[in-house]
């Protein structure tokens, strides 16, 4: 019998029950691990992802066309309504199993970058402690007039509400179509993927730029990058593995299959 041999070039694709033991060799090699996560990680905390059909009062509009300036401009108090909205889905929420293997993975590797596009903040409640956020977060506002932090205003029936400095409407603190992404978050993510040993894409579409050039730069330096996603996206065909899964599932039995059972955590 010839010898299964494996061609890294070659995309493999798994079911949700078999991790190829030769992704755990060579985690349990790897000495950078950089990971970028899109919102199908929250989907198992009930958090809708953002290109998933919206539910009641909201059904009837499509979030590419909310999350522009464009949009805020057109119709300030329909926007911020919305962030509302999700803010409070996002309030009612638990970080999952798949946030809580990362916090997990972070212990075990020296440097562990955690790239993030959702602006829910659920790796930092689930204990993550290096979180580059791309696309900001729900949680902040700024002006949308001096583009500047607004941490506090008083109360008023204005919605949105006033900048207490210069009066202008304020906005939440995410990068909508067409803006710039935090300076040097994106630097700095930049500089994970060109460094990874491993690099993990999970729960992304890989629609949005400039985050879906980062498993692309990582996978040319030579890292072997994993998908985690139960669709298919642009970057499938490129990647060194394809788990095929909910990362809630997936995650978890990648960590305890690498490393062994991990503490039980008290959220
Ligand atoms: C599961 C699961 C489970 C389900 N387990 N998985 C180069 C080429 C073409 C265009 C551009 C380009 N460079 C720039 C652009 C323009 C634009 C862009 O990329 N457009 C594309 C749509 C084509 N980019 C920008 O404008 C960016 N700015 C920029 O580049 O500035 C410089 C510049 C300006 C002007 C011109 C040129 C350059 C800014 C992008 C900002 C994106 N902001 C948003 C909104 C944030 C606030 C908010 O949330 O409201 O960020 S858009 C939205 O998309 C959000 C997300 O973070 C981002 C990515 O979405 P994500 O996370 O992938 O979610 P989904 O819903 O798409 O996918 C979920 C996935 O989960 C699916 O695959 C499911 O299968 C999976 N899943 N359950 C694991 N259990």
């Amino acid at each position: 019998m010839p010898n299964k041999v494996f061609h890294p070039e070659i995309p493999t694709v798994m079911s949700e029950l078999s991790i190829p033991g030769e992704l755990i060799t060579r985690l349990r090699a790897a000495q950078r691990i950089a990971v970028l996560t899109g919102a199908g990680i929250s989907a198992e905390s009930g958090v809708p992802t953002f290109r998933e059909a919206q539910t009641g009062l909201w059904a009837r509009y499509n979030p590419e066309e909310l999350a522009t300036p464009e949009a805020f401009q057109h119709d300030p108090k329909l926007v911020w309504e919305w962030y509302a909205w999700r803010q409070d889905r996002v309030r009612q929420a638990e970080p999952n199993a798949g946030h809580l293997a990362l916090v997990d993975m972070e212990r075990h590797i020296a440097e562990f970058t955690l790239i993030t596009q959702n602006v829910d903040g659920l790796h930092r409640r689930a204990g993550s402690h290096q979180v580059l956020e791309l696309h900001g977060n729900l949680f902040r506002a700024k002006c949308f007039n001096e583009d500047r932090p607004v941490e506090s205003w008083p109360d008023s029936d204005d919605i949105p509400p006033r900048c207490p400095r210069c009066g202008g409407l304020l906005r939440p603190d995410v990068v909508w179509f067409g803006e710039s992404l935090p300076e040097a978050a994106l630097r700095a993510a930049e500089q994970a993927a060109a460094h990874a040993d491993l690099f993990f894409s999970i729960g992304t579409s890989a629609l949005v730029y400039p985050a879906a050039n980062l498993p692309l730069a990582a996978l040319k330096a030579g890292a072997t990058v994993v998908e985690i996603n139960p669709q298919p996206t642009p970057l499938s065909s490129y990647v060194t593995f394809s788990l095929n899964g909910a990362s809630g599932v997936i995650l978890p039995m990648l960590v305890a299959q690498t490393w062994g059972k991990q503490r039980i955590h008290n959220l």
